[in-house]
Protein backbone atom coordinates (compact mmCIF):
# COMPACT_ATOMS: atom_id res chain seq x y z
CA UNK A 1 0.00 0.00 0.00
CA UNK A 2 1.60 3.52 -0.42
CA UNK A 3 2.10 6.13 1.89
CA UNK A 4 -0.34 8.31 1.37
CA UNK A 5 -3.31 5.69 1.36
CA UNK A 6 -2.04 4.82 4.81
CA UNK A 7 -2.38 8.46 5.65
CA UNK A 8 -6.19 8.12 4.38
CA UNK A 9 -7.17 5.69 6.27
CA UNK A 10 -5.64 6.66 9.69
CA UNK A 11 -7.03 10.04 8.89
CA UNK A 12 -10.76 8.95 8.04
CA UNK A 13 -10.43 6.64 11.17
CA UNK A 14 -9.66 10.07 13.47
CA UNK A 15 -12.62 11.65 11.51
CA UNK A 16 -15.21 8.70 11.98
CA UNK A 17 -14.30 8.17 15.70
CA UNK A 18 -12.72 4.71 14.98
CA UNK A 19 -10.08 4.00 17.50
CA UNK A 20 -6.70 3.49 16.20
CA UNK A 21 -5.27 0.02 17.52
CA UNK A 22 -1.53 -1.17 18.16
CA UNK A 23 -1.06 -2.89 14.72
CA UNK A 24 -3.07 -0.26 12.52
CA UNK A 25 -0.37 2.44 10.86
CA UNK A 26 -0.05 6.51 12.92
CA UNK A 27 2.47 8.69 12.08
CA UNK A 28 5.65 8.68 13.75
CA UNK A 29 4.95 11.95 15.66
CA UNK A 30 1.27 10.68 16.58
CA UNK A 31 3.26 7.76 18.11
CA UNK A 32 5.92 9.86 19.94
CA UNK A 33 2.93 12.37 21.25
CA UNK A 34 1.13 9.12 22.87
CA UNK A 35 4.30 7.54 24.09
CA UNK A 36 5.29 10.80 25.80
CA UNK A 37 1.84 11.86 27.00
CA UNK A 38 1.32 7.96 28.39
CA UNK A 39 4.67 7.41 29.62
CA UNK A 40 4.17 10.68 31.35
CA UNK A 41 1.04 9.52 32.88
CA UNK A 42 2.06 6.23 34.13
CA UNK A 43 4.78 8.39 35.93
CA UNK A 44 2.95 10.65 37.85
CA UNK A 45 0.45 7.70 38.57
CA UNK A 46 3.20 5.76 40.19
CA UNK A 47 5.26 9.42 41.61
CA UNK A 48 1.90 10.30 42.78
CA UNK A 49 2.16 7.67 45.48
CA UNK A 50 4.83 9.14 47.18
CA UNK A 51 3.08 11.93 48.90
CA UNK A 52 0.28 9.87 50.14
CA UNK A 53 2.39 7.12 51.53
CA UNK A 54 4.00 9.77 53.70
CA UNK A 55 0.78 9.33 55.74
CA UNK A 56 -0.44 5.66 56.01
CA UNK A 57 1.04 5.15 59.11
CA UNK A 58 -0.06 8.50 60.35
CA UNK A 59 -3.73 8.02 59.32
CA UNK A 60 -6.26 8.92 62.44
CA UNK A 61 -7.93 5.58 62.36
CA UNK A 62 -8.11 2.05 60.79
CA UNK A 63 -10.81 2.63 59.01
CA UNK A 64 -9.18 6.04 56.99
CA UNK A 65 -5.57 3.75 56.78
CA UNK A 66 -7.44 0.54 55.07
CA UNK A 67 -8.87 3.40 52.66
CA UNK A 68 -5.64 5.19 51.83
CA UNK A 69 -3.92 2.22 51.55
CA UNK A 70 -6.51 0.95 48.68
CA UNK A 71 -6.28 4.23 46.80
CA UNK A 72 -2.79 4.31 47.02
CA UNK A 73 -2.53 0.59 45.41
CA UNK A 74 -5.29 2.12 42.59
CA UNK A 75 -2.58 4.33 42.06
CA UNK A 76 -0.05 1.51 41.36
CA UNK A 77 -2.68 -0.07 39.21
CA UNK A 78 -3.45 3.05 37.12
CA UNK A 79 0.60 3.18 36.87
CA UNK A 80 0.74 -0.62 35.00
CA UNK A 81 -2.43 -0.28 32.71
CA UNK A 82 -0.52 2.88 31.35
CA UNK A 83 2.73 1.66 31.48
CA UNK A 84 1.47 -1.35 29.53
CA UNK A 85 -0.82 1.07 27.15
CA UNK A 86 3.15 2.45 26.06
CA UNK A 87 4.16 -0.57 25.69
CA UNK A 88 1.98 -1.26 22.62
CA UNK A 89 3.40 1.46 20.58
CA UNK A 90 6.82 -0.20 20.96
CA UNK A 91 8.60 0.94 24.05
CA UNK A 92 9.60 -1.11 26.77
CA UNK A 93 8.88 -0.15 30.26
CA UNK A 94 12.57 -0.17 31.18
CA UNK A 95 12.99 2.54 28.58
CA UNK A 96 10.05 4.47 29.86
CA UNK A 97 11.40 3.74 33.87
CA UNK A 98 14.50 4.69 33.15
CA UNK A 99 13.68 8.14 31.49
CA UNK A 100 11.98 9.27 34.69
CA UNK A 101 15.00 8.52 36.48
CA UNK A 102 17.46 10.39 34.25
CA UNK A 103 15.22 13.22 34.19
CA UNK A 104 13.88 13.04 30.20
CA UNK A 105 10.48 12.24 30.77
CA UNK A 106 7.84 14.44 33.14
CA UNK A 107 5.50 13.86 35.65
CA UNK A 108 2.93 15.77 37.06
CA UNK A 109 4.08 18.66 38.69
CA UNK A 110 2.00 18.63 41.64
CA UNK A 111 3.49 15.81 42.79
CA UNK A 112 6.66 18.04 44.08
CA UNK A 113 4.46 19.25 46.86
CA UNK A 114 4.77 17.96 50.64
CA UNK A 115 2.02 16.68 52.60
CA UNK A 116 2.40 18.32 55.82
CA UNK A 117 -0.61 17.38 57.74
CA UNK A 118 -3.26 15.09 57.28
CA UNK A 119 -5.66 17.33 55.88
CA UNK A 120 -3.54 17.58 52.81
CA UNK A 121 -4.30 13.81 52.18
CA UNK A 122 -8.47 15.01 51.96
CA UNK A 123 -7.20 18.05 49.64
CA UNK A 124 -5.54 16.03 47.19
CA UNK A 125 -8.19 13.51 47.08
CA UNK A 126 -10.27 16.15 46.30
CA UNK A 127 -8.63 18.57 44.59
CA UNK A 128 -5.78 16.48 42.98
CA UNK A 129 -8.01 13.64 41.77
CA UNK A 130 -10.74 16.14 40.82
CA UNK A 131 -8.45 17.82 38.80
CA UNK A 132 -6.95 14.01 37.17
CA UNK A 133 -11.07 13.23 36.65
CA UNK A 134 -11.62 16.24 34.98
CA UNK A 135 -8.60 15.67 32.26
CA UNK A 136 -9.25 11.76 32.36
CA UNK A 137 -12.97 11.67 31.45
CA UNK A 138 -12.11 13.67 28.30
CA UNK A 139 -9.35 10.86 27.67
CA UNK A 140 -11.95 8.08 27.70
CA UNK A 141 -12.37 9.07 24.02
CA UNK A 142 -9.08 9.69 23.19
CA UNK A 143 -8.37 8.61 19.85
CA UNK A 144 -5.42 5.35 20.46
CA UNK A 145 -7.79 2.13 21.88
CA UNK A 146 -5.53 0.76 24.68
CA UNK A 147 -5.52 4.86 26.01
CA UNK A 148 -8.77 5.43 26.24
CA UNK A 149 -9.99 1.94 27.66
CA UNK A 150 -7.41 2.34 30.11
CA UNK A 151 -8.88 5.70 31.17
CA UNK A 152 -12.62 4.11 31.72
CA UNK A 153 -11.37 1.86 34.33
CA UNK A 154 -9.48 4.26 35.64
CA UNK A 155 -12.15 7.04 35.97
CA UNK A 156 -13.90 4.89 37.82
CA UNK A 157 -11.37 4.70 40.55
CA UNK A 158 -10.73 8.00 40.55
CA UNK A 159 -14.13 9.33 41.61
CA UNK A 160 -14.21 7.14 44.11
CA UNK A 161 -10.99 8.83 45.52
CA UNK A 162 -12.62 12.16 45.10
CA UNK A 163 -15.16 11.37 47.19
CA UNK A 164 -12.85 10.35 49.74
CA UNK A 165 -10.85 13.38 50.14
CA UNK A 166 -14.14 15.64 50.23
CA UNK A 167 -15.26 13.56 53.40
CA UNK A 168 -11.93 13.83 54.75
CA UNK A 169 -12.11 17.38 54.51
CA UNK A 170 -15.76 17.80 54.99
CA UNK A 171 -14.89 16.02 58.83
CA UNK A 172 -12.20 18.23 59.68
CA UNK A 173 -14.48 21.01 58.71
CA UNK A 174 -17.18 20.13 61.11
CA UNK A 175 -14.86 19.45 63.95
CA UNK A 176 -12.68 22.11 66.04
CA UNK A 177 -11.49 25.22 65.91
CA UNK A 178 -7.84 23.77 64.90
CA UNK A 179 -9.28 21.01 62.35
CA UNK A 180 -11.00 23.90 60.46
CA UNK A 181 -7.76 25.83 60.44
CA UNK A 182 -5.76 22.61 58.86
CA UNK A 183 -8.35 22.17 56.83
CA UNK A 184 -8.31 25.98 55.44
CA UNK A 185 -4.44 25.84 55.27
CA UNK A 186 -4.50 22.49 52.95
CA UNK A 187 -6.61 24.40 50.72
CA UNK A 188 -4.68 27.48 50.83
CA UNK A 189 -1.76 25.07 49.64
CA UNK A 190 -2.73 22.59 47.00
CA UNK A 191 -5.61 25.58 45.11
CA UNK A 192 -2.67 26.75 42.88
CA UNK A 193 -0.75 23.80 42.41
CA UNK A 194 -3.92 22.12 40.87
CA UNK A 195 -5.21 24.58 38.52
CA UNK A 196 -0.83 23.96 37.34
CA UNK A 197 -2.01 20.58 37.07
CA UNK A 198 -3.87 21.70 33.35
CA UNK A 199 -0.78 22.60 31.76
CA UNK A 200 0.37 25.74 30.32
CA UNK A 201 -2.37 28.03 28.90
CA UNK A 202 -3.47 27.19 25.89
CA UNK A 203 -1.41 30.34 23.81
CA UNK A 204 1.50 28.79 25.45
CA UNK A 205 1.04 25.16 24.86
CA UNK A 206 3.00 23.71 21.60
CA UNK A 207 1.53 20.44 22.09
CA UNK A 208 -2.40 21.51 22.46
CA UNK A 209 -3.19 22.16 18.74
CA UNK A 210 -1.95 18.56 17.36
CA UNK A 211 -3.20 16.74 19.73
CA UNK A 212 -6.77 18.41 18.97
CA UNK A 213 -6.58 17.52 15.82
CA UNK A 214 -5.46 14.29 16.31
CA UNK A 215 -7.96 13.84 18.73
CA UNK A 216 -5.69 12.43 21.31
CA UNK A 217 -6.71 15.90 23.58
CA UNK A 218 -10.50 16.42 23.10
CA UNK A 219 -10.52 19.61 25.42
CA UNK A 220 -8.04 22.31 25.75
CA UNK A 221 -6.08 22.81 28.64
CA UNK A 222 -7.85 26.30 29.52
CA UNK A 223 -11.34 24.43 28.66
CA UNK A 224 -10.33 22.16 31.34
CA UNK A 225 -9.16 23.88 34.16
CA UNK A 226 -12.43 26.55 33.46
CA UNK A 227 -14.54 23.75 34.11
CA UNK A 228 -12.36 22.24 36.92
CA UNK A 229 -12.46 26.01 38.59
CA UNK A 230 -15.99 26.10 38.51
CA UNK A 231 -17.00 22.84 40.42
CA UNK A 232 -14.88 23.87 43.40
CA UNK A 233 -16.07 27.11 43.40
CA UNK A 234 -19.18 25.42 44.35
CA UNK A 235 -17.90 22.65 46.05
CA UNK A 236 -15.90 24.72 48.78
CA UNK A 237 -19.16 26.26 50.00
CA UNK A 238 -20.02 23.10 51.59
CA UNK A 239 -17.05 22.92 53.35
CA UNK A 240 -17.24 26.55 54.57
CA UNK A 241 -14.01 27.24 53.35
CA UNK A 242 -12.95 29.87 51.18
CA UNK A 243 -10.38 29.40 48.17
CA UNK A 244 -7.64 31.07 47.85
CA UNK A 245 -8.19 33.76 45.53
CA UNK A 246 -9.68 37.40 46.37
CA UNK A 247 -10.07 37.26 42.30
CA UNK A 248 -12.87 34.66 42.03
CA UNK A 249 -16.09 35.60 41.25
CA UNK A 250 -19.00 34.54 38.99
CA UNK A 251 -19.00 36.60 35.60
CA UNK A 252 -22.58 36.19 34.79
CA UNK A 253 -21.89 37.40 30.72
CA UNK A 254 -19.42 34.06 30.71
CA UNK A 255 -21.67 31.86 32.88
CA UNK A 256 -18.35 30.83 34.46
CA UNK A 257 -15.99 31.93 37.16
CA UNK A 258 -13.16 34.31 36.92
CA UNK A 259 -10.01 33.71 38.27
CA UNK A 260 -6.68 35.18 39.33
CA UNK A 261 -3.44 34.32 37.42
CA UNK A 262 -1.22 31.17 38.42
CA UNK A 263 2.09 31.85 38.72
CA UNK A 264 3.52 30.79 35.80
CA UNK A 265 7.23 30.81 36.79
CA UNK A 266 6.47 28.81 40.14
CA UNK A 267 5.24 25.96 37.55
CA UNK A 268 8.41 25.99 35.15
CA UNK A 269 10.33 26.22 38.23
CA UNK A 270 8.49 22.78 39.93
CA UNK A 271 8.48 21.41 35.96
CA UNK A 272 12.29 22.03 35.24
CA UNK A 273 13.22 20.08 38.43
CA UNK A 274 12.87 22.45 41.17
CA UNK A 275 10.42 22.24 42.96
CA UNK A 276 10.32 21.51 46.61
CA UNK A 277 10.11 17.89 46.39
CA UNK A 278 11.69 16.85 43.17
CA UNK A 279 14.79 15.30 44.24
CA UNK A 280 13.22 13.71 47.30
CA UNK A 281 10.36 11.97 44.72
CA UNK A 282 13.34 10.91 41.56
CA UNK A 283 15.43 9.47 44.55
CA UNK A 284 12.72 7.29 45.88
CA UNK A 285 11.34 6.19 42.89
CA UNK A 286 15.46 5.43 42.14
CA UNK A 287 15.52 3.74 45.43
CA UNK A 288 12.40 1.38 45.03
CA UNK A 289 13.57 0.23 41.25
CA UNK A 290 16.80 -0.57 42.87
CA UNK A 291 15.39 -2.50 45.35
CA UNK A 292 12.69 -4.15 43.98
CA UNK A 293 15.64 -6.00 41.24
CA UNK A 294 15.64 -9.34 42.76
CA UNK A 295 11.95 -9.52 42.79
CA UNK A 296 12.21 -8.45 38.91
CA UNK A 297 15.13 -11.37 38.39
CA UNK A 298 13.39 -13.96 40.40
CA UNK A 299 10.00 -13.17 38.24
CA UNK A 300 11.49 -13.60 34.82
CA UNK A 301 13.50 -16.67 36.25
CA UNK A 302 10.50 -17.94 36.54
CA UNK A 303 9.11 -17.10 33.41
CA UNK A 304 11.72 -18.99 31.90
CA UNK A 305 11.87 -21.65 33.74
CA UNK A 306 8.19 -22.44 32.98
CA UNK A 307 8.41 -21.93 29.62
CA UNK A 308 11.70 -24.43 28.68
CA UNK A 309 9.47 -26.87 30.77
CA UNK A 310 6.49 -26.39 28.19
CA UNK A 311 8.92 -26.38 25.49
CA UNK A 312 10.19 -29.87 26.40
CA UNK A 313 7.58 -31.43 27.18
CA UNK A 314 5.01 -31.73 24.20
CA UNK A 315 2.82 -33.24 26.18
CA UNK A 316 2.07 -30.05 28.69
CA UNK A 317 1.57 -28.15 25.30
CA UNK A 318 -1.09 -30.73 24.17
CA UNK A 319 -2.56 -30.48 27.74
CA UNK A 320 -2.32 -26.40 27.96
CA UNK A 321 -3.60 -26.32 24.11
N1 LIG B 1 3.38 18.90 35.18
O1 LIG B 1 1.82 21.45 25.43
P1 LIG B 1 1.47 20.97 26.78
C1 LIG B 1 -3.11 11.97 38.74
C2 LIG B 1 4.52 19.69 30.27
S1 LIG B 1 -2.55 11.83 37.14
C3 LIG B 1 4.51 18.60 34.51
O2 LIG B 1 0.20 21.49 27.36
P2 LIG B 1 0.35 18.28 26.62
C4 LIG B 1 -3.65 10.74 39.43
C5 LIG B 1 4.12 18.79 29.12
O3 LIG B 1 4.36 17.42 29.44
C6 LIG B 1 -1.96 13.45 36.73
N2 LIG B 1 4.68 18.85 33.19
O4 LIG B 1 1.51 19.37 26.82
C7 LIG B 1 -3.30 10.78 40.87
C8 LIG B 1 4.99 19.33 28.00
O5 LIG B 1 6.32 18.90 28.20
P3 LIG B 1 7.11 17.92 27.13
C9 LIG B 1 -1.30 13.43 35.45
C10 LIG B 1 3.62 19.40 32.55
O6 LIG B 1 0.95 16.95 26.81
C11 LIG B 1 -4.03 11.56 41.74
C12 LIG B 1 5.01 20.82 28.31
O7 LIG B 1 4.71 20.96 29.69
N3 LIG B 1 -2.27 13.43 34.39
O8 LIG B 1 -3.05 13.03 39.21
C13 LIG B 1 2.42 19.71 33.18
O9 LIG B 1 -0.41 18.54 25.38
C14 LIG B 1 -3.70 11.57 43.09
C15 LIG B 1 4.01 21.59 27.46
O10 LIG B 1 2.65 21.29 27.83
C16 LIG B 1 -1.92 13.22 33.12
O11 LIG B 1 -0.76 13.03 32.81
C17 LIG B 1 2.31 19.44 34.56
N4 LIG B 1 1.20 19.73 35.25
O12 LIG B 1 -0.66 18.59 27.84
C18 LIG B 1 -2.27 9.98 41.33
C19 LIG B 1 -3.04 13.22 32.11
N5 LIG B 1 1.59 20.25 32.26
O13 LIG B 1 6.43 16.59 27.20
C20 LIG B 1 -1.96 9.99 42.70
C21 LIG B 1 -2.55 12.97 30.71
C22 LIG B 1 2.25 20.28 31.10
O14 LIG B 1 6.98 18.57 25.78
C23 LIG B 1 -2.69 10.77 43.58
N6 LIG B 1 -1.79 14.08 30.21
N7 LIG B 1 3.47 19.78 31.27
O15 LIG B 1 8.53 17.86 27.63
C24 LIG B 1 -2.35 15.16 29.63
O16 LIG B 1 -3.56 15.31 29.54
C25 LIG B 1 -1.42 16.19 29.04
O17 LIG B 1 -0.15 15.59 28.86
C26 LIG B 1 -1.27 17.48 29.89
C27 LIG B 1 -0.26 18.39 29.19
C28 LIG B 1 -2.61 18.22 29.98
C29 LIG B 1 -0.77 17.19 31.30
Amino acid sequence: MQMHDLEKIFADKIATEIKIEPRDWMPDAYRKTLVRQISQHAHSEVVGMLPEGNWITRAPSLKRKAILLAKIQDEAGHGLYLYSAAETLGVSREETINELHNGKAKYSSIFNYPTLTWADIGAIGWLVDGAAIMNQVMLCRTSYGPYARAMVRICKEESFHQRQGFDILYTLSKGSDDQKTMCQDAINRWWWPSLMMFGPKDADSPHTDQSMKWKIKRMTNDELRQRFVDMIAEQVKVLGMVLPDPKLTWNDERKHYDFGEIDWAEFWQVVKGYGPCNKQRIATRKNAWDNGAWVREAALAHAQKRKSRTDTHPSQNAAAA
